[in-house]
């Protein structure tokens, strides 16, 4: 058997047994780890990185999310990039484009002087709001206001990746002219509204077991799906799981979600995953909102998205 994989080796073949369980194990056997990136850690280490480089020189003044369980990678899941970006009063970054498709969680932003501009068109970004960047589209970030502005970056480069379908290229003028548009971008969702949403569903329905009061934003990424939910105070969520490892994002008050032997305990700003296919539970003593992205559509899109609360 031996002298057969090295002749086998030699064509650039190989036994498919000695492989198959790896190949195709029963059930989803993820690498990626339950973690959390705390804000309270992050927030110093991100204004110093404002210290050190200049949005301009850094293209992206970006503190990448890197899962634990994926030894380096720039990824936050399997599927999915996740970043912390800082802009600093005055600054604004270069316009370029891409293929991969990109959302912004406004985590820090005071008054109404930030914004992303999608083919040219402005978005304010406000604390809470959900700003989309679609595949292709040039995109650019500035702060007018004399505060920092910090948000959630999750693009779903791993995949354009997978795929080897990544292009990019600056904008031919460095940057892109204004446009006026109606004030209301359709790739910007307001807190205001979700929040408004989820509140209405308290009072009107009983809370989900597993989720709370939870909605789901329109489709605004081919590959990713957003949700929030409002889980009330003193929830005790029932175990749940599903195929799409999910990105959490704590927007108001504090909680713990169980996750296997792993319990997180999160407050607001703080960011963590929950890998494929293990059972999560959140508990909370006081109200809480959650916002979380996940590749959930492409899971479906390819006929594999199942989930599980048994
Ligand atoms: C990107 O273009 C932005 O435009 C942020 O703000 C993060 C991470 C990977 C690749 C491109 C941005 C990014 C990115």
């Amino acid at each position: 058997m031996d002298g057969f994989r090295e002749r086998l080796k030699k064509q650039n073949a190989a036994p498919l047994w000695e492989e198959l369980t790896r190949l195709i194990p029963p059930a989803p056997a993820t690498r990626v780890a339950p973690a959390i990136w705390r804000y309270s850690e992050l927030r110093p280490l991100l204004l110093e990185a404002g210290r050190l480089i200049t949005a301009r020189q850094a293209e992206r003044r970006v503190l990448m999310l890197q899962n634990p369980g994926l030894k380096g990678a720039s990824q936050i899941t399997q599927s999915l990039y996740a970043g912390l970006q800082l802009v600093m009063p005055g600054e604004v970054t270069g316009t370029h484009r891409h293929t991969a498709s990109a959302l912004r969680f406004i985590i820090e932003s005071k008054g109404d002087g930030a914004y992303t501009a999608v083919n040219g068109e402005r978005a304010a970004m406000h604390p809470g709001d959900f700003i989309v960047t679609p595949s292709w589209t040039y995109h650019d970030h500035g702060n007018l206001t004399d505060s920092p502005v910090v948000w959630m970056d999750g693009l779903d480069v791993p995949i354009v990746n997978l795929f080897d379908t990544s292009f990019s290229e600056p904008h031919p003028d460095g940057s892109q002219q204004v446009v006026q548009g109606d004030g209301a971008p359709a790739f910007r969702f307001a807190y205001s509204r979700a929040r408004e949403t989820v509140e209405r569903l308290s009072r009107k329905s009983a809370a989900d077991p597993r989720h709370g009061f939870k909605t789901q934003y329109p489709p605004a990424i081919p590959a990713i799906a957003a949700f929030l939910k409002l889980l009330p105070a003193g929830f005790r969520g029932k175990p749940h799981r599903a195929t799409d490892a999910t990105v959490c994002c704590a927007t108001e008050g504090s909680g713990r979600t169980r996750i296997g032997e792993t319990v997180i305990e999160w407050r607001e700003h703080d960011i963590f995953t929950i890998p494929s296919w293990q059972f999560a539970q959140h508990e909370t003593d006081v109200e809480a909102v959650l916002f979380s992205f996940s590749d959930r559509p492409a899971q479906q899109a390819l006929g594999l998205w199942r989930e599980d609360d048994s």
